[in-house]
C-alpha cells in the first residue's frame, strides 16, 4: 500500500481507490475482459453483509426476492422503443449456439423490464394479483463506452440490485416511489453514505421512464457519483408487452410499473465516504471482521502465553456476544504490521493485549476511524465493544454528512458555477427557469452533468434563472458526474 497523504487523498482518489480495492483484498481488477472484476472473499463478505441490509429492507416492504434468466430475446428487448432505442448499443449480444447462428439473437440483461414483461403478463390477470413487487440481485451486463473503472463503471456489473412492482393505478405507483426512496434512504444510512436525492432531467431519464429519481454522493475527489435509482415507468412497458389487469367491476385496464436499482456503486460509496490514508474504513454492520484482537509480546517472554490466553478468552466472549473477531495469532510479524494490515481493511476496532495490559486487567482498544486508543476493562468488553461500536456507525455518517454539506455550492451565476465545477467543488445549486438549454449552459464547457431538481429540500422558488435571467421555476442541482 502506497501511502498517499490526507491532503493529496483528494486529488489521488482514483489512485487511492484502485490499490485500496487490490490491497485491502475487496477486489481484483485484472481480469483479462475490460470491465469484469473479481470479488475476492474478504470483499465477497463485505458485499454479502451489505446485501443482508438491503434484502431485509426490501423483504420487510414486501418484496420478494425471484430471479430471472440472464438472456433476453431480441424480440422481447425491441418491445419498448425508447429502451430498446438506448440500450442496443449496449447490450451484448448471443449471436450462436456452438457454431450454429441462432434464429433469434439473445442479448444479455442490461437490466431486467424486458425479461420479466412477458412473464408478468401470464402471472397478472386481475386487481387481486396487484401489488407485485419483485426483487432480483444479479449480474446485469453494459457495453459501457465511457472509460470502465473498478465497481464504478463495470461491464458486468455484478451487484445490481432491481427491483421491479406492478401496480392497479398510477396513484399506488407514485406511493411505490415513495417507498422506494425510502428504503434506499435506510440503506445508505446503515452504510453512513451520505447523498443527495434528484429527479433527473427529462433528457437523462432512464430509458422507458416517465421519470427518474436518482440518489448522488460526492466521492473524495468533488465529483458526484450517481448511487442508485428510482423509475415511475408508467403504463410504457406494460402496454408494449400488453400487460393488464381486471378491476373490480370488470374492465380490462394496463398495470402501472416502478423500478429501481442499485449496484456495487453503494459499496464504492462507502469505501470512498469513509476511508483514509490508511485505507478503508468499514462501518461494523458491514465489517467482516469487527474486532482484531493483536497479542503484543513480552520482550521478558515470562507472560507470553498468558498474553496469548487472555487475547483467546477475549474473543470466545467477544463471539459469545455475537461479535465477529478474530485473533492475529501469526508468529513472525510484528504488532506494527499487523495493525497496517488491519487498518488498510477497515477493521473497525483493535484490541491490543500487552504485558503492561494484562497487569492491570485491561486492553487497549483503538477505533480504525480516528485511530483514537485507550485502556478498557477485560471484564466489561463486550459492553465497551458494542458501545463503541454505535459509536463509530454514528460518527462515521455524521463525518459524511459534514463532507456533503461542506460540497454544496449555491451560486447566483454561470460563471462562478463553471468555477466550481471546474475545481470540483463538488455539487452546485442554481435557480433555473426550467428550460433545457439553460440547464445544457450550465453544463457548458467544463463538461459538467445536470443532475435535476432538489427531492430532498423544500425551499420557496424566489429569483432568475441563472442563465437566462428569466423567471426562476426550480433549484437545478450539476456536478462533474463519474
Ligand atoms: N432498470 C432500472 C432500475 S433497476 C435501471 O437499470 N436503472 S439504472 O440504469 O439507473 O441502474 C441502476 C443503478 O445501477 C444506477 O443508479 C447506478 O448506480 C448503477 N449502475 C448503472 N450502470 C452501472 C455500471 N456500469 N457499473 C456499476 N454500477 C452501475
Ligand atoms: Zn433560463
Amino acid at each position: 500500500m502506497v501511502q498517499i497523504k490526507r491532503e493529496k487523498w483528494s486529488k489521488r482518489f482514483g489512485e487511492w481507490y484502485r490499490k485500496v480495492l487490490i490491497n485491502a483484498e475487496i477486489m481484483d481488477y485484472r481480469y483479462p475482459i475490460k470491465g469484469c472484476g473479481i470479488w475476492l472473499p474478504y470483499g465477497f463478505k463485505m458485499r454479502r453483509n451489505t446485501l443482508q441490509i438491503l434484502r431485509d429492507l426490501l423483504d420487510a416492504t414486501g418484496h420478494h426476492e425471484a430471479l430471472f434468466p440472464l438472456m433476453i430475446p431480441e424480440t422481447s428487448l425491441k418491445k419498448e422503443s425508447t429502451h430498446v432505442k438506448s440500450f442496443e448499443e449496449e447490450c451484448y449480444w448471443v449471436t450462436h449456439g456452438g457454431t450454429k447462428p441462432l434464429e433469434i439473437k439473445y442479448a444479455l440483461r442490461p437490466t431486467s423490464e424486458t425479461a420479466i414483461g412477458p412473464m408478468l403478463k401470464l402471472w397478472i390477470r386481475s386487481h387481486k394479483d396487484l401489488p407485485l413487487k419483485l426483487y432480483q440481485i444479479v449480474s446485469v451486463f453494459r457495453y459501457e463506452t465511457k472509460a470502465t473503472r473498478p465497481t464504478l463503471r463495470m461491464r458486468e456489473v455484478s451487484t445490481f440490485k432491481e427491483a421491479h412492482t406492478s401496480h392497479a393505478t398510477f396513484a399506488d405507483a407514485e406511493e411505490q416511489v415513495k417507498e422506494a426512496v425510502e428504503v434506499y434512504k435506510g440503506f445508505f444510512d446503515a452504510l453512513g453514505v451520505s447523498y443527495k436525492i434528484t429527479k433527473r432531467p427529462e433528457w437523462d431519464k432512464f430509458p422507458g421512464a416517465l421519470y427518474s429519481i436518482a440518489f448522488d454522493m460526492i466521492c473524495p475527489d468533488g465529483r458526484s457519483l450517481q448511487i442508485g435509482t428510482v423509475h415511475n415507468l408508467g403504463q410504457n412497458f406494460s402496454k408494449a408487452f400488453e400487460i393488464t389487469y381486471e378491476t373490480e367491476k370488470g374492465n380490462q385496464e394496463y398495470i402501472w410499473q416502478t423500478c429501481y436499482g442499485i449496484s456495487e456503486r453503494g459499496i464504492a460509496a462507502m469505501l470512498a465516504i469513509h476511508g483514509d490514508d490508511n485505507g478503508i474504513v468499514l462501518p461494523p454492520r458491514i465489517a467482516p471482521i469487527q474486532v482484531i484482537i493483536i497479542p503484543i509480546p513480552d520482550k521478558d517472554k515470562g507472560k507470553e502465553e498468558a498474553i496469548i490466553k487472555a487475547c483467546k478468552d477475549v474473543a470466545v466472549n467477544l463471539k459469545k456476544a455475537g461479535i465477529r473477531v478474530e485473533v492475529d495469532l501469526r508468529p513472525d510479524v510484528t504488532p506494527g504490521s499487523k495493525y497496517f494490515d488491519w487498518e488498510l481493511r477497515g477493521v473497525p476496532i483493535r484490541i491490543e493485549i500487552g504485558p503492561r495490559d494484562l497487569e492491570k486487567n485491561e486492553v487497549t482498544v483503538a477505533r480504525r476511524d480516528t485511530l483514537e486508543r485507550k485502556s478498557c476493562k477485560i471484564d466489561n468488553i463486550e459492553t465497551a465493544v458494542n458501545e463503541l461500536m454505535e459509536k463509530i456507525t454514528a460518527d462515521i455518517r455524521q463525518k459524511a454528512w459534514q463532507w456533503m454539506e461542506q460540497h454544496i455550492c449555491r451560486v447566483n451565476n454561470l460563471e462562478e458555477a463553471g468555477k466550481l465545477l471546474k475545481k470540483r467543488a463538488g455539487i452546485i445549486e442554481v435557480l433555473w427557469c426550467g428550460n433545457p438549454e439553460c440547464g445544457h449552459k450550465l453544463e457548458g464547457e467544463v463538461n459538467a452533468r445536470v443532475l435535476g431538481v432538489p427531492q430532498d429540500i423544500e425551499e420557496k422558488i424566489d429569483g432568475k434563472c441563472v442563465a437566462c435571467g428569466k423567471k426562476a421555476k426550480d433549484l437545478l442541482r450539476a456536478a462533474i458526474a463519474y
